[in-house]
């Protein structure tokens, strides 16, 4: 064990030789600091959230002092996780902390508002995305892995090089980030590394069916009778595969928008589906509509979006629109199946 200047013991939390360095030198930030801010993107998802909660409740097992801001609310099927009820959403005053921690913001539009008004001595940038091309997140260290499944994959990588292993509600908030980033390890992101991480996290006697439950395997009555009422609209055009939700169906599931989240999936499922798609009417502004556009391989979906002035990814995007439903799917449909003639 190391000494400090003063000949005391130092609680040296670097345990293994030969960690990578950027991982070394967060360590050795998280040593030398007493207070941190840690927050994620804006609109939490399950790895924002369960790396947060994580790193919080691990640095104040070091005896440090841990806040998480979140701008945005934590949806509701993470309420279940440890500590949850400590994020807030702002941070009173013009505070001042020794180190920001960000989590998977890539880029400065990431990042919740409230950071404008808080001072940091240093920031900490851990993230699996892409670098920005646009306003791109200034950090002092940074620990940026694009094959990570997940930013927990990276939490986990820098605490497995401390002698604090994280405890079993850590790891139950670790282990639910790589299964809602992987989609319960089904995508393309699942590794040989990100299904060790899970495997040496489940040893700590986490409870999977609670995870399943809880993010899975729960739904609103409302969300579930809206589901029903879309999956009776499927049509099928070819390849393509969509389905309708209009205002009426929302009144009579007493459904919210929030409700229609995941709906657009049920459509892919139909065999042969390469393109498939969600026209929802938007209950907060009538005679708008809501296009879900989701692709299969090497459809892209982004360019039939752009054409009607929207985006978002390869095979995921959407756009909004005025006008009657079925005078939109008209003219939709033919830029999908020009769509799959380009994939
Ligand atoms: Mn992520």
């Amino acid at each position: 064990m190391k000494r400090n200047r003063k000949g005391q013991k130092k609680n040296n939390i670097i345990r293994k030789k030969g960690i990578a360095a950027p991982v070394k030198k967060i360590l050795e930030v998280f040593e030398e600091n007493r207070t941190f801010l840690i927050s994620g993107h804006i609109r939490p998802d399950g790895d924002t959230v369960g790396s947060a909660l994580a790193l919080a409740s691990w640095l104040e097992k070091m005896g440090k002092k841990a806040h998480i801001v979140s701008s945005d609310p934590v949806p509701e099927a993470y309420s279940f996780l440890p500590g949850v009820e400590k994020i807030r959403n702002t941070v009173p005053g013009n505070p001042a902390y020794d180190v920001g921690v960000l989590l998977e913001c890539p880029d400065m539009t990431r990042v919740g508002a409230f950071i404008k008004s808080i001072k940091f001595d240093k920031i900490i940038s851990i993230d699996h995305h892409p670098v920005s091309t646009g306003r791109p997140v200034k950090s002092d260290f940074a620990l940026v892995d694009q094959r990570a499944s997940s930013c927990s994959e990276l939490i986990y990588m820098i605490m497995r090089c401390a002698p604090y292993f994280p405890d079993r509600k850590e790891a139950l908030c670790l282990y639910t980030a790589i299964v809602t980033d992987t989609g319960r390890f089904q995508q393309a992101n699942t590794t040989p590394r990100s299904m060790n991480i899970a495997a040496e996290l489940l040893g700590t006697g986490i409870d999977t069916v609670e995870v399943y439950r809880n993010i899975y395997g729960t739904k609103r009555e409302s969300s579930l009778k809206l589901l029903g009422q879309a999956l009776c609209t499927l049509q099928r055009e070819g390849a393509v595969s969509y389905m309708k939700l209009t205002r009426g169906m929302y009144e009579e599931a007493r459904a919210q928008q929030q409700d229609a989240e995941e709906i657009v999936n049920y459509a892919g499922m139909a065999p042969g589906t390469k393109i498939y798609a969600l026209f929802s009417e938007i209950m907060s502004s009538p005679g708008k509509i809501k296009v879900s556009l989701r692709s299969y391989g090497n459809i892209n979906v982004n360019a039939a979006a752009a054409v009607f002035g929207g985006g978002g990814h390869f095979h995921a995007s959407g756009f909004e629109m005025t006008g009657p439903m079925d005078d939109i799917i008209k003219q939709v449909l033919p830029e999908l199946k020009k769509a799959l003639i380009n994939g």
